[in-house]
C-alpha cells in the first residue's frame, strides 16, 4: 500500500469513527427512556394535582375552572387554548376541569408542538419561540402594567382611590421577566428605557435550555457530575448555590456591600416597601406594608414600624386607599416578588423597575435614589 492510499484509508476510518460518535451521542440525547421521562414528570410541580393551582375551584358551584383562568390551571383548558380539541385556537372556549394538572397531553399534541409565538398580557407578541412556547404561554402573567393606567386614567397621581386594591401580574410569570421590555408586562415608566430579553449565554438562553421540561429542575449535563451552571459559575455545585452567583459586582441597593444579585434585589425591594410606607404616611396618614405570604398582600401598617406582622397581615386590615402612584409601584413590587427566580431570569429588568418605582415616589416619600444604581 502506498502512502497516498494509506492516508485515504486513515481519513475514511476517521470519518466513520466521527460519524459513529455523532450517531451514538445523538442516540444518548434522543433515547431518553420513556420511564425516566415519566418518573421525572410525576415528581414535578406540574403533576401535583393537590396543589392550590389545580384545586382552587373545587368548592365552586359548578366545580370548574373559569375559561379565563383555565389556560394555565388545567390541561383541558390548555388543550382548548391551542385548539387540539378541535375548538378555535388562541382562545379558551369552555371552562376547564378541576384536579387536572399539567399533563403530557398539554404539551404534546400536534397543535402544541406547532406553537411558535406567545402573546403577553401587555398585548406584545414574541415569535420564533419554538419548543419554549408552551412554557411561555402559561408563565406569561395574567395582567400587565398598562392595566394600571387603564384603572387610574383621569385620576390625580397623589389622591387616594377609595376601595382600590393592589394590582399584580399574578404568579411565576417567568417568561414575562425573562423577556423584559420585549414582553412589556411590568409597569414601565414613561420616558425610561428597559432591557429586553436576558440573553445570558448561548447554552442557557431559553426555558428548555435550562429547565428539564419534565422534572422542571435545571438540566443535568449527560455523563457528568458538573452542574449546568458550574461550567461558567465555578462556585455553583447545585441548587443551594444559585442565589450566590455574583457577576455584575455592583452595589445596586447602596447598602455599602457588593452582594450576589439575588440579595441586591432583596435590598431594593425593602427600600421600595419603605418608600411606599413613607409615601402612604405622608399622603394618607396611615402606614403601608406588603407581606407576600398573606393574601391579599398589601396591608395597613397600624403601628408604622415598617413590618406587617401576624396581627396586621389579616384580610380585614387590607390596604384600600391606593393612589395611582402607589398602584404603579405596587405592581412592580409584585412583579419582582411573585417571581422568586427573577434574579436568574432577568435581574437587570427588575432592578430597573424597582429603581424607577422608588424614584417615582421619592418627592413625597423623602426616600431618594441617591446611592442606588440603575443597571
Ligand atoms: C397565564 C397563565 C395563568 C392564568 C391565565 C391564570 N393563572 Fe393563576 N397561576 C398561574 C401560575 C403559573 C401559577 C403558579 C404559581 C404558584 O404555584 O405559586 C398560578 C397560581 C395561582 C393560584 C395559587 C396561588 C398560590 O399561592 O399557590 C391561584 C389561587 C390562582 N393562580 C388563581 C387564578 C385565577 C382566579 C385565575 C383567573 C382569573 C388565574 N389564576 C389565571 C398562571 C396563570
Ligand atoms: C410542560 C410541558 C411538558 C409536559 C407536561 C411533558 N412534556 Fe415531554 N417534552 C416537553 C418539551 C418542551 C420537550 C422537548 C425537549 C427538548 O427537545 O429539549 C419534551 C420532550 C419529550 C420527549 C422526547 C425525549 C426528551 O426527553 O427530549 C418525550 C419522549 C416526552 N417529552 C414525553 C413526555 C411524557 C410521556 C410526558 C408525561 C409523563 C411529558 N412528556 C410531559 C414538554 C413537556
Ligand atoms: C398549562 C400551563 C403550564 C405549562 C404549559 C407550563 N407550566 Fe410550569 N407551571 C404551571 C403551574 C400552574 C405551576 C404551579 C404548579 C404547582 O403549584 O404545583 C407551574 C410550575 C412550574 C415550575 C415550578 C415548579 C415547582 O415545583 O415549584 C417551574 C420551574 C415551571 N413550571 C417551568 C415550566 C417549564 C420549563 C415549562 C415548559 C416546558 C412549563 N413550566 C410549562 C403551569 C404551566
Ligand atoms: C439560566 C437558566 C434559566 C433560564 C434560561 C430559565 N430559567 Fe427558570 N429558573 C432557573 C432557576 C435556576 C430557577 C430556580 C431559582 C431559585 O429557586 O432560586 C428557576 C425557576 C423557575 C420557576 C419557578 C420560580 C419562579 O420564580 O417562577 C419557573 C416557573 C421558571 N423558572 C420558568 C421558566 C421559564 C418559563 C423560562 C423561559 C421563559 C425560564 N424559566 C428560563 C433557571 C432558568
Ligand atoms: C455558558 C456560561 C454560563 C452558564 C452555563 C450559566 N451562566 Fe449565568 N452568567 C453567565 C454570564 C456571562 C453572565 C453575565 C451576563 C450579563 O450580565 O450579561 C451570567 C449572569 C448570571 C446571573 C446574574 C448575576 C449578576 O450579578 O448580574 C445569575 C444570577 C446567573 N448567571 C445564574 C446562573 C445559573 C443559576 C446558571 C445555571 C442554571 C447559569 N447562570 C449558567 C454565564 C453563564
Ligand atoms: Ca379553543
Ligand atoms: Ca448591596
Ligand atoms: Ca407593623
Amino acid at each position: 500500500m502506498n502512502q497516498r492510499n494509506f492516508v485515504i484509508i486513515l481519513v475514511v476510518i476517521a470519518a466513520l469513527l466521527a460519524g459513529w460518535m455523532f450517531y451514538t451521542s445523538q442516540q444518548a440525547v434522543q433515547a431518553e427512556p420513556i420511564e425516566s421521562v415519566s418518573s421525572k414528570y410525576w415528581r414535578s410541580g406540574h403533576a401535583d394535582a393537590e396543589s392550590e393551582a389545580f384545586t382552587h375551584w373545587n368548592e365552586d358551584d359548578p366545580a370548574e375552572v373559569p375559561a379565563f383562568c383555565a389556560k394555565c390551571h388545567s390541561t383541558s383548558g390548555f388543550v382548548d387554548f391551542v385548539g387540539a380539541d378541535g375548538s378555535e385556537a388562541g382562545r379558551v372556549d369552555a371552562p376547564g376541569k378541576i384536579n387536572d394538572p399539567v399533563s403530557c397531553t398539554a404539551c404534546h399534541s400536534d397543535a402544541a408542538h406547532a406553537l411558535d409565538a406567545v402573546t403577553f398580557p401587555s398585548g406584545n407578541v414574541i415569535s420564533g419561540t419554538g419548543k419554549n412556547s408552551v412554557c411561555m404561554t402559561c408563565h406569561s402573567g395574567l395582567s400587565a402594567g398598562i392595566s394600571v393606567d387603564n384603572t387610574t386614567a383621569g385620576q390625580d397621581d397623589d389622591t387616594a382611590i377609595e376601595g382600590s386594591s393592589l394590582m399584580s401580574p399574578h404568579y411565576y410569570h417567568a417568561a414575562a421577566v425573562h423577556q423584559g421590555a420585549d414582553a412589556g408586562v411590568a409597569y414601565q415608566y414613561e420616558g425610561k428605557t428597559y432591557v429586553g430579553a436576558f440573553k445570558h449565554a448561548n447554552t442557557v438562553d431559553s426555558c428548555t435550555s435550562c429547565h428539564d421540561p419534565h422534572s422542571l429542575h435545571t438540566r443535568d449535563i449527560p455523563e457528568s457530575d458538573a452542574s449546568l451552571c458550574s461550567t461558567c459559575h465555578s462556585n455553583v455545585s447545585g441548587w443551594a448555590d444559585y442565589r450566590s452567583v455574583s457577576m455584575s459586582k455592583i452595589d445596586y441597593d447602596g447598602d455599602g456591600t457588593v452582594e450576589p444579585v439575588f440579595d441586591e434585589i432583596e435590598g431594593m425591594k425593602a427600600i421600595l416597601n419603605e418608600a411606599l410606607n413613607q409615601y402612604s404616611q405622608a399622603v394618607n396618614g396611615i402606614g403601608f406594608g406588603i407581606n407576600t405570604s398573606a393574601y391579599p398582600y398589601a396591608f395597613i401598617d397600624t403601628n408604622m414600624d415598617g413590618i406587617i406582622d401576624e396581627s396586621e397581615g389579616i384580610f380585614p386590615n387590607q390596604y384600600k386607599t391606593f393612589t395611582p402612584r402607589m398602584l404603579r409601584a405596587g405592581f412592580n413590587y409584585m412583579f419582582a416578588a411573585k417571581e422568586p427566580a427573577a434574579y436568574v431570569h432577568n435581574a437587570d429588568y427588575v432592578l430597573q423597575l424597582l429603581f424607577d418605582s422608588i424614584e417615582d415616589l421619592s418627592e413625597i416619600s423623602g426616600i431618594s435614589t441617591a446611592g442606588l444604581t440603575r443597571p
